[in-house]
């Protein structure tokens, strides 16, 4: 199961300008600004827990496709097992859905039922 979402760019509003002089006594000109570039959306890849996966697997799934060491994949470990989920780590999104597809790949090869979604960060 992959999430994903769209942020459109905001565009700041248009704002009245009095011109300084030689005007015609009062006008308003509307200015547009240039838009700002944004920086582009991040995903966070969340892993879920189950009944089933044991522990030593996701330690080692976590340590293998989201390059933490042993003690931190354990601790991101016992907080899916113990909160329902997790953020492994963040991404931009193709880079995030590749995390997702991999893990989804590993577990079913394995035969546990581990699930992970990516998400936009922000959610
Ligand atoms: N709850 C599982 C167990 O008790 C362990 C587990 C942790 C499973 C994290 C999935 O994402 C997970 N064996």
């Amino acid at each position: 199961m992959k999430t994903m979402a769209t942020k459109s760019p905001v565009i700041p509003p248009a704002q009245p300008v009095q011109l300084p002089d030689k005007d015609d006594g009062g006008s308003v000109v509307l200015e547009r600004r240039t838009q700002k570039t944004q920086p582009p959306q991040m995903y966070q890849v969340v892993m879920l827990n189950d009944d089933y996966t044991p522990m030593e697997f996701v330690v080692q799934v976590i340590q293998e496709f989201f390059g933490k060491d042993l003690d931190a994949a354990t601790r991101i470990m016992l907080k899916i097992h113990l909160d329902g989920k997790a953020v492994c780590g963040v991404y931009s999104r193709d880079v995030a859905a590749t995390k997702v597809d991999q893990v989804l790949e590993a577990a079913n090869k394995a035969g546990h039922p581990l699930k992970c979604i990516s998400e936009p960060v922000d959610f």
